[in-house]
């Protein structure tokens, strides 16, 4: 029997990737790519990878969509979603309609390539660039309300330019909008998402989304970044900064500190979850999780774009993490990142954790080596400034210094003594059960509800 033609989409219940190829070109009017980092190649490498690694086939394909202007005044002003949101053709009616000033007399740079731009990172195309922003703010919403309405299990999109920078009124660092902010202000504002978690693991402080959600306790903001005492680009993300108002202690700055020398890696990063990303997001609870998955953590990235020896891998086990939070809702966004083999493995090992594909385990040497000297004191400051928000970072103090091995080992120790006391309670209420047992006919038993596997 043929299926009537206005058949809805049938979603399956996967991992939902998103890529739009208007995203491609916003590009330097200058025409020179070597100049730019954050080029079209970034997203199309990546799109190539997991289709040659079927990857892709295992996962669904979402249609992306350009963002309306409404959708990107959740976070930014007026004039700065109509500055970077219209292109010279589509502008003119909103400018008479509006009243607004002559926006078309941006306050560009030239540069020196030749082209225009907020600074030669932030670049700007006048024909092609605003779809493109558009487009990846439209994209993130897509995937995460499916994710959020339970029809995809979690997603990943491969959107640029990136947009944890951006700012209210401000582009920087080459953001325009902020994405991962909107889809936020979306989710709850239409979709009624209560609390939503935001890591940002972008080795760049994400100064535009923590100025989003500063006051809010409805959003917890997580960044582990380079922060050097504010020496490294933008400068912001200090441990201090834990929010204001309602929102004090709904901010997390691991502000890593010390420089590169000794490196700052996979043992570091994953410290950092064990002792306070999980353990604040799990107080936290949140009904969905955003990722602002920059990668330029990752190993091949030199300063000042980078600078540190996180491996693809680690990433891919980050994300597994992560798929313990609210119900495994979770949705990844590209952010930074410009070495093609570094984020194109990035994303692969993180596609691979939201399929729950079996991961490339860590190595042996990573599980048994401690957290080098000035990751420790990162953290120790941390867990100090934090424990009075979140009091289960406290217990992580002591032990900071130690591998995964022994962490794990530890653990293993105080899940034994917990047991052996569970028993012996068991033990006391087995005897009074008996007893009662005497007096009393034995009622049918409940199955047990097993919990699902992670
Ligand atoms: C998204 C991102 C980096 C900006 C560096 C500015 N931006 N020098 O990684
Ligand atoms: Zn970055």
């Amino acid at each position: 029997m043929k299926s009537p033609p206005d058949q809805p989409t049938k979603h399956l219940f996967t991992t939902g990737v998103v890529y739009d190829t208007f995203m491609l070109k916003h590009q330097c009017m200058c025409g020179n790519t070597h100049v730019h980092p954050e080029h079209a190649g970034r997203i199309q490498s990546i799109w190539s990878r997991l289709q040659e690694t079927g990857l892709l086939s295992k996962c669904e394909r979402i249609r992306g969509r350009k963002a309306t202007l409404d959708e990107i005044q959740t976070v930014h002003s007026e004039y700065h979603t109509l500055l970077y949101g219209t292109s010279p053709l589509n502008r003119q009616k909103l400018d008479s309609k509006k009243l607004l000033g002559p926006i078309s007399q941006k306050m560009y740079a030239m540069l020196p390539c030749g082209g225009i731009g907020v600074d030669s990172d932030t670049v700007w195309n006048e024909m092609h660039s605003s779809s493109a922003v558009r487009m990846a703010v439209g994209c993130l919403v897509e995937l995460a309300f499916k994710v959020a309405a339970g029809e995809l299990k979690n997603g990943f999109a491969i959107i640029r330019p990136p947009g944890h920078h951006a700012e209210e009124s401000t582009a920087m660092g080459f953001c325009f909008f902020n994405s991962v902010a909107i889809t936020t202000k979306l989710l709850q504002q239409k979709l009624n998402v209560g609390k939503v978690l935001i890591v940002d693991w972008d080795i760049h402080h994400g100064n535009g989304t923590q100025q989003a959600f500063y006051n809010d306790p409805s959003v917890l903001y997580i960044s582990l970044h380079r922060y050097d005492n504010g020496n490294f680009f933008p400068g912001s993300g200090a441990p201090e900064e834990v929010g204001g108002g309602p929102g004090v202690g709904y901010n997390v700055n691991v502000a890593w500190t010390g420089g590169v020398d000794p490196p700052i890696g996979d043992v570091e990063y994953l410290t950092a979850f064990r002792t306070v990303v999980m353990p604040i997001a799990h107080e936290f609870s949140p009904d969905m999780v955003l990722v602002s998955a920059g990668f330029d953590a990752v190993e091949g990235h030199l300063s000042p774009l980078g600078g540190y020896s996180v491996t693809a891998r680690c990433f891919g086990h980050l994300t597994r993490q992560l798929m313990t939070l609210a119900g495994g809702r979770v949705v990844l966004a590209l952010e930074g990142g410009h070495d093609l083999t570094a984020i194109c493995d990035a994303s692969e090992a993180c596609v691979s954790a939201l399929l729950s594909v079996e991961l490339q385990p860590l190595d042996e040497t990573v599980l048994q080596q401690k957290p080098n000297i000035n990751a420790v004191a990162t953290l120790e400051k941390v867990i100090e400034i934090q424990s009075k928000h979140w009091s289960c970072v406290q217990r992580f103090a002591a032990g900071l210094g130690r591998s995964l091995r022994e962490a794990q080992a530890g653990e293993t120790e105080e899940a034994e003594t917990v047991s052996a006391m569970a028993l012996l309670s068991v033990g006391a209420e087995q005897a009074q059960a008996a007893a009662a047992r005497e007096h009393s006919p034995r009622p049918t038993e409940e199955p047990m509800e097993q919990e699902p596997a992670l």
